[in-house]
């Protein structure tokens, strides 16, 4: 048995997949403290040493600790070797369109938009009701998605092979489905393509267990 190369904290949500899809591809060998939002795992002392911010996911390399999905696939494309078939940039302006996608994807699609439905829509007990911000984060979600959706393949990667801008977009679209939110095919399309890759699947059964209970099927 290898001995594991980083510790992932966190399963059960969007961004913790993205960390455990990212690691499957690179066949990174690694241990996983599956701790899960609002159970009261990210408030222990032990946790709170690991990450102050007590969000998930939380990378662990050796001394290295670090926080974000975006900024933790990012690292581990540039800290362990890639297999054949998956792009890191090394040219400026690959890099620079990587990171686009990136922070297109993290912050105008993810904080932006579709966790402020989690919080105002699916969680109100927690972060209170807001139905017109709830309503305009949708309309605005839209809008962004339509703007790209025509550099979105209908089968095939965003940039020259498959990459974490890949895994940032397909898990945006994984979540606005489970949303309910329209969205134009080729981005359906396009997530169905990438959800075929093994690494994804393996992800899956890691990070929501309770899919596959009772020989239950994602
Ligand atoms: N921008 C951060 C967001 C992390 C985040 O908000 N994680 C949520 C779960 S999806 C969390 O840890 N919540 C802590 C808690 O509710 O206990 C990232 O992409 O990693």
């Amino acid at each position: 048995m290898t001995d594991p190369a980083v510790t992932v904290w966190g399963i059960g949500s969007t961004r913790t997949f993205r960390v455990h899809w990212t690691v499957a591809e690179l066949g990174i060998p690694c241990a996983v403290r599956p701790i899960r939002s609002r159970t009261g795992e990210t408030r222990t002392e032990e946790y709170g040493h690991v990450n102050p911010k007590r969000k998930i996911p939380t990378l662990q390399h050796d001394d290295f600790v670090l926080s974000e999905s975006g900024a933790i696939v990012a690292y581990l494309t540039r800290a362990f070797p890639v297999p054949p078939g998956f792009f890191v940039p090394r040219e400026p302006r690959a890099q620079a369109r990587l990171d686009e996608w990136v922070s297109f994807a993290s912050m105008e699609l993810d904080a932006h938009s579709l966790y402020l439905l989690r919080r105002h829509r699916y969680l109100p007990e927690i972060y209170g009701e807001a139905p017109e911000a709830c309503e305009s984060a949708v309309e605005y979600f839209s809008t962004q998605v339509g703007a790209v959706a025509e550099r979105v393949p209908a089968s095939g990667y965003l940039l020259e092979d498959f990459s974490i801008a890949d895994v940032l977009m397909t898990t945006i679209v994984d979540w606005a489905i489970a949303y309910e939110i329209d969205l134009p095919g080729r981005l359906v399309a396009y997530r169905d393509f990438t959800a075929r890759r093994p690494a994804y699947r393996t992800a899956l059964r890691l990070n929501f267990p309770e899919r596959f209970d009772n020989g239950k099927t994602a």
